[in-house]
C-alpha cells in the first residue's frame, strides 16, 4: 500500500503533494514501481494533529481519486475518520476505507461500509492524534490491542461487512512507545490468527527515528528493515512511502518464507 498524503502538515510527506497534479504523479509513479492499493489521505494523523473538516478532505481528496481511479487499475483507499468523506471518496471510485478509529469516529461508517461492499482497514488507536503520545500505558500491549480489534473487526461483521473484506492494523505509533511499538511488530504472528488479512504502517515513524537516532528524511533503512520483519512475522499488506524498496523487501521474505 502506497502513502499518498495530499495534506500540507504530514510528517513525511506533508506539502509535497497537495497539487492534484503533483497527487496523480505520485499516485501514478507508485503504482508503477508495484503498489498493489494506493491509499490517499486528506488528513494528518501525525502525533499532535487537530481534526480537519469533512469539507476540506473532500475537496483534497476527491479530484485526486477521481483520476487515480480511471487510470489505474490497482484498488484505491481513502484514509479517513469521516462516514462523509468516504462516501465522496467512494462515489470518486475508492474501494477501501482506511479508517484508523476503526470505525468509532462515525457512528456511519461500518453500515456504509457494509452497504457499499468496501474493504476496510480498522487501526488500533489509543486517545487521539492530538493525545495519543502523552504517556501511553498497557499492562499488555500485545494482547490489548489483539482483542481491541478482535471487537471493532466483529462491529463491523456484525453491521454486516464480509469478514474477507476486513484487515486489522496496530496502529504502530499511535499511542504507544517506542518499545510497545517494537513488541507489536514483533508480535504480528498473533494478530494474523483472529483470521483478518493484517496491515502495518511503520513507514519513517518516530520509534524508527529513536530507535536509529536519524531524521524522517532518512529512516529508509529502518523502514525496510520493519518492513521485512513484519512480513516475516505475517503482515499481509505494509503501508509505505517508498514502494520500490518495500516490494525489494517483500521479494526476499517470500523467497525465504518458501524455503522453509
Ligand atoms: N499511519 C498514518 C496514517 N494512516 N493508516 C493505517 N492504517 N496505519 C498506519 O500506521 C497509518 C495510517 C501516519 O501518517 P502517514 O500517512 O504520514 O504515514
Amino acid at each position: 500500500m502506497g502513502i499518498l498524503n495530499v495534506t500540507p502538515d504530514s510528517f513525511s510527506d506533508g506539502g509535497l503533494f497537495l497539487s492534484t497534479e503533483a497527487a496523480v504523479s505520485q499516485g501514478r509513479a507508485m503504482a508503477a514501481a508495484g503498489a498493489d492499493i494506493i491509499d490517499v489521505g486528506g488528513e494528518s494523523t501525525r502525533p499532535g494533529a487537530a481534526p480537519v473538516d469533512a469539507a476540506t478532505q473532500v475537496a483534497r481528496v476527491v479530484p485526486v481519486i477521481e483520476v487515480l481511479a480511471q487510470a489505474l487499475t490497482v484498488p484505491i483507499s481513502i484514509d479517513t475518520t469521516q462516514a462523509e468523506v468516504a462516501i465522496a471518496a467512494l462515489d470518486a471510485g475508492a474501494r477501501i476505507v482506511n479508517d484508523v478509529s476503526a470505525g468509532r469516529d462515525s457512528k456511519a461508517m461500518l453500515p456504509l461500509l457494509a452497504e457499499r461492499g468496501a474493504g476496510v482497514v480498522l487501526m488500533h488507536m489509543r486517545g487521539t492524534p492530538r493525545t495519543m503520545q502523552e504517556d501511553p500505558r498497557y499492562d499488555d500491549v500485545v494482547h490489548e490491542v489483539t482483542e481491541f480489534l478482535r471487537a471493532r473487526a466483529e462491529c463491523a461483521c456484525v453491521a454486516g461487512v464480509a469478514p474477507e473484506a476486513i484487515a486489522v492494523d496496530p496502529g504502530i505509533g499511535f499511542g504507544k512507545t517506542v518499545a510497545q511499538n517494537a513488541l507489536l511488530l514483533g508480535a504480528l504472528d498473533r494478530l494474523a490468527r483472529l483470521g483478518y488479512a493484517v496491515l502495518v504502517g511503520p513507514s519513517k515513524k518516530m520509534f524508527l527515528g529513536a530507535l536509529t537516532g536519524r531524521e524522517v528524511g532518512v529512516r529508509g533503512s529502518a523502514t525496510t528493515a520493519a518492513v521485512a520483519l513484519a512480513l516475516w512475522r505475517g503482515a499481509h499488506i505494509v503501508r509505505v512511502h517508498d514502494v520500490a524498496a518495500a516490494r525489494d523487501a517483500a521479494a526476499v521474505v517470500s523467497a525465504v518464507k518458501a524455503g522453509v
